[in-house]
């Protein structure tokens, strides 16, 4: 499934600051020499690979980086200080490129990969650079060079973390829009969704996650029903899925289990590799209940499915409720996983 998380941004490395032009003044020494300093260099922009961040979604939100200039040059000999360089984080598999030519800049592919992606500009020379034996009083200082400016293209080709699966309807579309930045169409028909749809999932700043709302899947799907099962397949490589199950108006508890029993059954028959998965169920519409008739159903339906449920949820998709809790259980579940991977040194 072919995403491509994609952000432009500005990034304004700092100038240098100016040299001084000043002169030695002390009390018994009527004609001191010059006495200024250089200017300080301006603070550089790097990329820096990270493979703690998932997605670019950062800079959807911070489209202009810039960085400090450096000071001037001052009196008394001394330098300016030089402007902060600023480390840009970003995900292992970002390719970097000059939107204006084209060019690409960097492709990140290991984790704490650091690249300078514009330069500060070098500080000016104060007067104590222009000092000869013909001019032992000079007033000459430059002043300091600008700083890179580029505008850059940051693409990454990301895979789902999370994948949706369920019955048509069960409000899957609905979910992926009240949580991420896509907007799949939400229709009260089945077979709304045709295409599998990405969004990414921003919990807070360097935290978010990229979820996969399938078309849905109906009995039979394992076997060529319907148009879920072609899309199966871009589930393997998610580490987690939401088997998202409306509750029917009428409370028809025996409905509910039976229709997730439906996609249990398909999920089996389609492979264990996807059937073995981590799976939560997501129990959705329950804005249709009152909270008393919601907590009956989530100890009924807990006793019965927690065998086949690493954890349940009760959410309405359309009103949120519910929502922030599930997204951030899912995002401490693939640190969780990333953690692990990291000290076991796998990729
Ligand atoms: N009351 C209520 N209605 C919901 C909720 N979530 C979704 N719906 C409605 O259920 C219908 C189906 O929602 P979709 O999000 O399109 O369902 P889907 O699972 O993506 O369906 P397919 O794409 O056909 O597989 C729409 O009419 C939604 O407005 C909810 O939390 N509460
Ligand atoms: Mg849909």
């Amino acid at each position: 499934m072919k995403f491509i998380d994609e952000s432009v941004i500005d990034v304004r490395a700092g100038s240098g600051g100016d040299g001084l032009a000043s002169f030695r003044r002390e009390k018994f020494i009527p004609k001191g020499g010059p006495s200024g300093g250089d200017g300080g260099r301006g603070g550089h922009i790097y990329a820096l690979a990270d493979r703690n961040i998932n997605t670019l979604i950062e800079y959807r939100f911070a489209h202009i980086h810039s960085a400090k200039n450096g000071e001037s040059g001052k009196s008394k000999d001394r330098y300016g200080k030089a402007g902060l360089d600023i480390l840009l984080k970003m995900p292992v598999g970002t390719v970097i490129s000059d939107k204006n030519t084209g060019r690409i800049i960097a492709d990140l592919s290991e984790d704490k990969q650091k690249i300078l992606l514009a330069e500060g500009g070098k500080g000016g020379l104060g007067n104590i650079h222009f000092k000869s034996s013909t001019n032992r009083a000079p007033r000459q200082f430059t002043k300091g060079e600008a700083g890179d400016q580029l505008t850059l293209r940051l693409e990454l080709k990301v895979l789902a973390d999370v994948g949706l699966l369920g019955l048509p309807n069960a409000g899957k579309s609905t979910l992926t829009r009240t949580i991420s930045a896509a907007r799949p169409k939400v229709a009260d028909y089945p077979f709304t969704t045709l295409e599998p749809n990405l969004g990414t999932v921003r919990i807070d700043y360097g935290r978010s996650f990229v979820i996969a709302d399938l078309p849905g899947l109906i009995k039979g799907a394992s076997t060529g029903s319907g148009l879920g099962l072609r899309f199966l397949r871009h589930l393997d490589r998610t580490k987690l899925l939401l088997h998202v199950v409306e509750i029917p108006a009428d409370k028809n508890f025996q409905a509910v289990i039976d229709k997730i029993m439906e996609i249990l059954t398909e999920l089996k028959q389609y492979g264990n590799h996807i059937y073995s998965k981590p799976r939560w169920l997501v129990l959705n519409k329950i804005d249709l209940f009152s909270e008393k008739q919601s907590k009956k159903m989530f100890t009924k339906l807990t006793n019965i499915l927690q065998d086949n449920h690493q954890k349940i949820f009760f959410i309405s998709a359309a009103s949120g409720t519910g929502c922030n809790e599930l997204t951030g259980e899912i995002m401490r579940y693939l640190e969780q996983i990333n953690e692990t991977q990291n000290t076991s040194g796998k990729p």
